[in-house]
């Protein structure tokens, strides 16, 4: 049991709580999403919205669980049973579930692995399903959970045929589902699909040969099939996960099938070795600072080594979720520290981006620039950001401690209380505006534990400290550097270009505080920079406005204008007027 407590985080999830939820459960009322569901238990009408529509239902449902696990809400309550109760409804009796394929595609059932989402969908309702579980909330989603993976083990499961979802998901899910209810069958399922993936021929791409699947699968024939030839790296089919070397295709979909695969293995050296070695690329060539994942819209995912456009990043919201938990979890497995360090950026960069202060608008794609035309929406026809933040904000305490050994291990500094292992322990920190922290607590688990942190600040890695049964305190000790920051010279766009940071944060610079567009301010790194109260870092440089031509010689920049203006954190921009944005700026 973990309870953050206090600080920064604790205000990002009673925005979340007290608004956000409300907020998206209107904007699933109103786009029909619910609807749907009251059709799908009558068997009529039509479907309304995009194949995976239903999966935004069950996150935001998940969500309201975490979210009544924390804080009393009665309309909460009301809006969940009623929730549940269409689902249950809408759910047939051998436990299939989908509401397109329940009023529009009648008789279709996992005609389109590739596409339909029938598969991703039904994992994120057991995600919710799992949820109730370890909440001891909901009787009746945890029966439809149950029903579920009867439906899901009769029909994949060793006396089924082979087949997984276009879009990873179920596999976390039932891992998942396995560990909350001791249903072993949910455990080999989801290591059965993981070990299905990517040997050929695939069960997804014998689909694109049958006429009667067409129509589902019309949408994805350009992004799957290259030359009318099955590739299947869009959605990471195209080799077996172990044999895999580089971060490619769908970056949401490849974080989730990375989950999904420790969740099942997570003892296995071959595959942590391969996970290892996709790792070292991402990071080191396909992440941008911010921790967003992503370069390129066309497949939503990624793309070539150091192609990190800054205007036109993608960094989907849900990318740097899955990241998240994918970063966590190699933590957990290897005992590594530098996964909590990535954890840290991109959950406090890209993620923290696609929210608005409010909780109540939302980024899909989070840039490291903008020319002033990308604003936050209430909502979005794809909506998978909006529900998948608002569930992982309320959760993050389930990423952020665990057991290794004798070892409690805090990977994250962030304010909290909780009981692990017989160990009570309270966390109190100042993150993320500055390092440190103090653990104390009470060990009553009989015998010596270690407390093991990440020295946050300066050096980097684990500090132990040992300590006796009965009371204890320990003190982390932690500075926050402030450091402009380049990035390696085959990142074309940053070149000649600094980014600047304060311990795991990324600040950028905004029109609205500029007055001018964002691109025209160059910093001098060498000036003085001073640390104001809200956070915000007050630098010096110049504007590059030039009233000569289009085109001038170079040694007449005459006009050096001395400017100074203030960096925000990157998670902030967008939440005051419209305007141009940069994150990595011009070197003066
Ligand atoms: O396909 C379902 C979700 O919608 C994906 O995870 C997102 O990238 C978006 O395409
Ligand atoms: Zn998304």
């Amino acid at each position: 049991m973990v309870r953050i407590t206090s600080g920064f985080w604790r205000d990002r999830m009673e925005a979340v709580a007290k608004k956000g939820i409300a907020h998206q459960w209107k904007m699933c009322d109103e786009t029909d999403r619910l609807e749907n569901f009251r059709k799908a238990a009558l068997g009529e009408g039509d479907f309304v919205g995009r194949f995976y529509n239903d999966s935004d239902v069950y996150k935001l449902l998940e969500a309201s669980l975490y979210s009544l696990g924390e804080f009393e809400d009665v309309v909460l309550v009301k809006r969940v049973e009623d929730v549940v109760d269409l689902i249950a409804n809408a759910q047939w009796e051998d436990g299939y579930i989908s509401t397109p394929f329940t009023l529009q595609y009648k008789g279709m059932r996992y005609f389109a692995l590739a596409s339909a989402h029938e598969l991703y969908c039904m994992g994120h309702l057991l995600e919710a399903c799992t949820a109730a579980n370890d909440l001891g909330l909901s009787e009746r989603l945890i029966q439809v959970g149950k029903d579920l993976v009867d439906h899901l083990v009769a029909e994949f499961g060793p006396d089924g045929r082979p087949g997984y979802c276009g879009h990873q998901e179920l596999e976390l899910a039932l891992a998942g589902w396995s560990r909350s209810t001791g249903d072993s069958r949910a455990m080999e399922l989801s290591r059965r699909m993981t070990d299905l993936r990517g040997h050929q021929p695939s069960p997804l791409r014998v689909q694109f040969d049958e006429p009667k699947s067409d129509e589902l699968l019309k949408n994805y024939r350009a992004l799957i099939l290259v030359d009318d030839q099955y590739l299947g790296e869009y959605c990471q089919d195209d080799m077996p996960l172990r044999e895999q070397t580089k971060a490619v295709g769908h970056s949401v979909r490849a974080m989730y099938q990375f989950c999904g695969a420790l969740d099942g293995y997570p003892d296995d050296p071959e595959l942590i070795s391969a996970l290892e070695k996709i790792w070292d690329n991402m990071v080191s060539r396909r992440m941008f600072i911010t921790g967003g994942i992503g370069s390129a819209h066309r497949n939503e995912g990624f793309s070539q080594d150091y192609d990190l456009p800054n205007y036109d990043a993608y960094c989907e919201s849900c990318a740097g979720i899955g990241l998240a938990m994918w970063s966590s979890r190699m933590a957990q497995a290897t005992g590594k520290h530098e996964y909590m360090e990535v954890f840290e950026r991109v959950v406090l960069n890209n993620v923290l981006s696609g929210i608005s202060e409010d909780a109540c608008s939302y980024h899909y794609v989070n840039p490291l620039a903008s020319r002033g035309d990308h604003r936050r929406e209430e909502w979005f026809e794809c909506a998978c950001c909006p529900p998948n933040l608002a569930r992982f904000i309320l959760s993050l305490g389930r990423y952020v401690i665990w057991e290794e050994g004798d070892a409690i291990v805090f990977g994250v500094p962030v304010a909290m209380e909780g009981e692990i292992g017989g160990v009570e322990y309270t966390l109190e920190s100042e993150w993320p505006w500055e390092g440190g922290a103090v653990i104390k607590g009470f060990n009553r688990s009989g015998r010596k534990r270690v407390i093991r942190a990440r020295s946050w600040g300066g050096a980097f890695g684990w500090t132990e400290f040992e300590i006796n049964e009965g009371a204890f305190e320990v003190v982390i000790e932690g500075e926050y550097r402030t450091q402009w920051t380049r990035s390696h010279p085959a990142v074309v766009e940053n070149v000649g270009r600094v980014a600047l940071m304060h311990g795991p944060m990324v600040y950028c610079i905004e029109e609205v505080d500029l007055g001018f567009a964002a691109h025209q301010f160059s910093v001098n790194t060498m000036g003085p920079i001073a640390h104001l109260d809200n956070h915000r870092i007050h630098v010096s440089g110049r504007i590059r406005s030039i009233d000569t031509g289009l085109y001038y010689p170079a040694w007449n920049e005459s006009n050096p204008y001395p400017h100074t203006t203030d960096f925000v954190p990157y998670y902030q921009w967008n939440n005051r007027e419209a305007g141009s944005m940069q994150v990595w700026v011009a070197e003066d």
